[in-house]
């Protein structure tokens, strides 16, 4: 059965088409910095917003109108497989990702989950196999159910902590058995609401342990997909543990886990650290962390994760950007971890929303390659730095000075002078670049 019979294959057709349903910049084919858009950006289309939520939020209920949705049960669970192929199919994307619970319904008890998950995911591999589309990562949904009240590894009661292993178990298991190229932690009750009730300390240790086991399991049964930690400050809880990368940096060395994770780093969960995305992602770049991308957008003018679809040119630019330094994302990828609004309720909006988002991060690509090229951030870096590379200051980054010999050059200095940041001229310039892309310049 057609779910999606309105929408045909979606192809490139170029800024001029006029045609909802084609991608205006986003060519797979087409080669820049020496890589085909399709290999670099690695796009994924997240299984729980397209195909699971119903558009709900606290004040209203549901209002997607979805063709699954007249199934329930193990039922629907197929019919959304089915319906997913033909969405990856059409929007030709080479990737997806899913938590545990989007994919099969929850039984009664944790065995009778098992089996739900055993089943789909056997419907999932004979799909995989005549399908182009691969999965980018997968994860434990270890924050919806009541049981997940007081966190999951980082939770009061021992039992949870023990649940909580058996369901990231089972998703390694999973995850191999489908050939995921990563494996994702996003703590969504890990953390506390009040200090008052809270032994930080042991929830952070157990946390620790938790990626440990981990690890280890993976290592046991020869699943190597790269291990990632998707950072978020808060929602649900008040204090998240994997606050923002530099958090998540330095808990990963107290514990010893550097070298088994990498980040995935998404747009809005910066915003909502106070940071912009491009810092999050430098931040992981800097110090070989950068993994993998949940790429959407927040609403400046709100507080909360409302993961919309990346529209903002500006910010894919510079997340391109981050993303060409980086040599590309490896194994990760650009998964929109993103929601159509609740008002753009038709199955086609779910096309229209991801070929804005893949028409958003192709222009990014170009824009940041050609300013790559150019060097036109790396001359205005190189220049502000200059005083580091001769002198007292290449003395100080090559180890040779201590605060005497910083004294003595302080006291004998007659002038300093500081030299203009430029921050308008060179945000005017990226703007020139942004608009002259799609004029051939
Ligand atoms: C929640 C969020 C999750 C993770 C996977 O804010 O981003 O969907 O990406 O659990
Ligand atoms: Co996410």
């Amino acid at each position: 059965m057609a779910y999606f019979e309105n929408v045909n294959q979606i192809k490139f057709e170029g800024p001029a088409s006029t045609n909802p349903f084609a991608f205006k910049f986003y060519n797979p084919e087409e080669k820049i910095g020496g890589k085909t858009m399709e290999e670099y950006l690695r796009f994924g289309v997240a299984y729980w917003h397209t195909f699971v939520a119903d558009g709900s939020d606290p004040f209203g209920a549901g209002t997607m109108i979805r063709p699954w949705d007249k199934y329930t049960g193990m039922d629907l669970a197929k019919a959304r497989v089915e319906a997913a192929f033909e969405f990856f199919e059409k929007l030709g994307v080479p990737y997806f990702c899913f938590h545990d619970v989007d994919i099969a319904p929850e039984g009664s008890n944790l065995r009778e989950t098992y089996q739900n998950l055993d089943t789909i995911v056997s419907m999932i591999k004979d799909y995989m196999k005549d399908s182009k589309t691969k999965l980018l990562w997968n994860t434990a949904n270890n924050f919806t159910n009541p049981r997940f009240t007081h966190g999951a590894a980082s939770s009061s009661n021992a039992d949870i902590f023990a649940y909580s292993a058996a369901k990231v178990k089972k998703g390694l298991e999973i995850g191999k058995e489908l050939g995921a190229e990563n494996y994702v932690f996003w703590g969504g009750r890990e953390g506390y609401e009040t200090l008052l009730n809270t032994d930080l300390k042991l929830e952070l240790d157990n946390l620790g342990r938790f990626y440990h086991m981990a690890v280890d399991y993976a290592k046991e049964i020869g699943f190597d997909a790269q291990f990632l930690i998707e950072p978020k400050p808060k929602e649900p809880t008040t204090h998240q543990y994997d606050f923002d990368v530099a958090s998540g940096y330095a808990f990963l060395q107290k514990y010893g886990l550097q070298d088994h994770f990498k980040f995935n780093i998404e747009a809005n969960h910066a915003t909502l650290a106070g940071h912009t995305f491009e810092h999050e992602l430098r931040y992981a770049r800097i110090n070989g962390m950068l993994g993998s991308v949940d790429a959407n957008q927040g609403d400046t003018l709100l507080g909360w994760d409302t993961d919309e679809f990346p529209t903002d040119l500006y910010s894919t630019t510079l997340a391109m950007y981050e993303i060409i330094k980086n040599g590309g994302l490896g194994r990760g990828g650009l998964n929109f971890d993103a929601k159509v609004r609740r008002g753009s309720f038709d199955p086609e909006d779910l096309f229209h929303a991801h070929i804005a988002g893949m028409d958003s991060f192709a222009i990014g690509f170009k824009v940041a390659q050609k300013l790559v090229d150019d060097k036109v951030l790396d001359n205005v870096v190189e220049d502000r730095y200059q005083t580091y590379t001769e002198g007292i200051g290449l003395d100080i980054v090559e180890g040779r000075t201590d605060f005497h010999k910083l004294e003595d050059h302080a006291l004998n200095l007659t002038e300093i002078k500081n030299k203009s940041g430029r921050t308008e001229k060179i945000k005017a310039t990226i703007n020139q670049y942004l608009l002259n892309a799609y004029a051939g310049k």
